[in-house]
């Protein structure tokens, strides 16, 4: 079996957004005692990733960047359309396309036959953050959450409470239950089926691409102070909330760490 199928934290690690050859990738064990700093290097600013068969992609401030697992091996590099586009997350559609933020183009991009390509641009994805690929559409998170459907012409709509602002991420913890994190407040919220947000955790800490394993109920927070934190999530049938952090060493090495973690 190899360590990416037996199951393994993958994190992102950041020195800079900027292209200074600076980034990486890490690995950590399911358990959190132990960690593979530089997994892969020869990255930029690496942010979000996402799995699809044997490869990861990564987001890569103006590349998307092609991982070959379990080897870990660059294989290849897809050009953005535009200069300076802010890549920021990476989302697997449920026919295998992939879909990239473009926080500073106001847009989402689509790898199609080899190529990235423009997706959607509308004023209403300016600063597009992360991305989750749902049945019922792309869901991204912004200053607030939208919703994107995937067949047919893309049409954006708004997602859920309204009011709450600022949006770093979202992540799917159940059948239509989501949480969300803030860039600002550092809160994680749920989105209940409802469309209403209710804070769930607040932290002192910026808590930035957050992941969810079903399996272990485990929500991983990547935080500042070059930390990853791990919480028991605790769903019920008309909340989640979440155990105090639980009795998980934690990742301490490397730098600033929005990860996504793969299962
Ligand atoms: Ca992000």
């Amino acid at each position: 079996m190899s360590p990416v199928a037996a199951a393994v934290i993958l994190l992102s690690n950041v020195n800079g957004y900027e292209k200074n050859g600076l980034g990486y990738l890490s690995m950590a064990s399911p358990d959190g005692t132990g960690v593979t700093t530089r997994w892969v290097t020869g990255l930029n600013g690496p942010t979000g990733m996402a799995i699809r068969g044997d490869s990861l992609y990564v987001a890569d401030i103006d590349e998307l960047v092609a991982i070959d697992l379990p080897s870990g091996r660059i294989a290849r590099r897809y050009p953005a359309p535009e200069r300076q586009p802010g890549l920021n997350d990476v989302a697997v559609g449920p026919d295998g396309a992939i879909y990239v933020s473009a926080s500073a183009r106001g847009a989402v991009y689509r790898l199609r036959a080899d190529e990235l390509e423009t997706w959607v641009r509308d004023e209403r994805l300016k600063d597009a953050n992360g991305l989750l690929a749902h049945s019922s559409g792309l869901l991204v998170a912004r200053w607030t959450l939208h919703r994107i459907n995937l067949d047919g012409e893309p049409v954006i709509e708004p997602f859920g409470d309204q009011d709450v602002t600022d949006l770093e991420t979202v992540e799917e913890v159940g059948a239509d239950r989501w949480l969300v994190t803030t860039v600002g407040a550092n809160r994680i919220l749920e989105l209940e089926p409802s469309g209403r947000m209710r804070p769930v955790l607040e932290r002192e800490t910026y808590s930035a691409d957050i992941e969810y394993i079903p399996a272990e109920r485990l929500l991983l927070v990547p935080s500042g102070e070059n930390r990853l934190v791990a919480f028991r999530v605790v769903l019920t049938r008309t909340s989640a909330r979440t155990s105090d952090r639980c009795a998980w060493p934690g990742v301490q090495e490397g730098s600033r760490t929005p990860g996504r973690a793969a299962g």
